[in-house]
């Protein structure tokens, strides 16, 4: 039986934009949203580390300016990619998740044609697909394309599912959603484990076609070595029964119980 939640309809986005490095692209990605579906946006949720450039958060805070009512900056928590999606999750108050970042590789302009395909189905992910027609790589490594290629056969079996791109940061879900589970990963490994536990418990996903171009503004913190990660929670979770991926809630149901 599928997980039931009670989504049903899609108010309003909340956007996850992760910056570390980042300075007109933030700036880019933000306007571009704005002008494209600025009444569906409830709030921009731009997260900040310790490692986040001077230049980085000196963007962030000039958007603020400029859109308090939607540019909220939050010094993340929790460590890493992962860890600073949690702690936007926890603080989203829209009736949808928007997780993409903010160096471009996740183009803003595509980010209507997912909320149109929220508001038809709002009680499904809509995830962004670099495999599918419409979609595709530019300026990705050879090697990295073929691991990728063969990560998401491997993975689209073992899952028994048609979906094409598992990995892809780029993807909207109900906020409902995010805040019942259960999450684990600290790092980019986080990205697949987004869509997978969903999945498990049942959860309808449909792919948007994206064109990924590499980013000219900073570099990538992702180390080549933490694509083993994905191995890790993509067999874990295939195990996980529902009660595992779920959060325990006390019999009010308000309450988190601690582990
Ligand atoms: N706040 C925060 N942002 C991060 C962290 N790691 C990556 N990001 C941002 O998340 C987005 C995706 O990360 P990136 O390094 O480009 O990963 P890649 O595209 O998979 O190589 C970018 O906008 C990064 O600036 C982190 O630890 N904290
Ligand atoms: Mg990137």
């Amino acid at each position: 039986m599928a997980f039931e939640f009670s989504t049903d309809r899609l108010e309003s986005v909340s956007v996850f934009l992760p910056v570390m490095d980042e300075t007109d692209s933030l700036t880019k990605t933000v306007e571009v949203i704005l002008a494209d579906c600025g009444d569906t946006i409830h709030e921009f949720l731009v997260v900040v580390c310790k490692k986040t450039t001077p230049a980085s958060r000196e963007t962030a805070a000039t958007l603020r300016a400029r859109y308090p009512e939607k540019v909220k900056v939050i010094e993340q928590q929790r460590p890493f990619l992962g860890g600073a999606t949690q702690d936007a999750f926890a603080l989203a108050t829209g009736s949808h998740f928007l997780m993409m970042a903010s160096d471009l590789e996740t183009p803003p302009d595509r980010v209507k044609e997912f909320i149109t395909q929220g508001r038809q189905h709002p009680d499904w992910i809509i995830t962004g697909s670099r495999w599918i027609k419409g979609g595709g790589f530019e300026g990705y490594s050879k090697f990295k394309y073929f691991l990728n290629f063969i990560f998401q056969k491997s993975f689209s079996l073992m899952y028994w599912t048609r979906l094409s791109d598992m990995t892809y940061g780029f993807r909207l879900i109900p906020t409902q959603l995010v805040k019942s589970i259960r999450w684990e990963e600290v790092r980019h490994s986080f990205l697949f484990e987004t869509l997978i536990k969903p999945l498990k418990l049942g959860v309808k996903v449909s792919e948007v076609p994206v064109r990924w171009k590499a980013r000219k503004d900073g570099v990538s913190n992702n180390p080549f070595m933490c694509n083993f990660e994905y191995f890790r929670i993509g067999l874990k979770t295939l195990f996980y029964s529902r009660d595992r991926i779920l959060k325990a809630t006390d019999p009010a149901g308000t309450q988190e119980r601690k582990p």
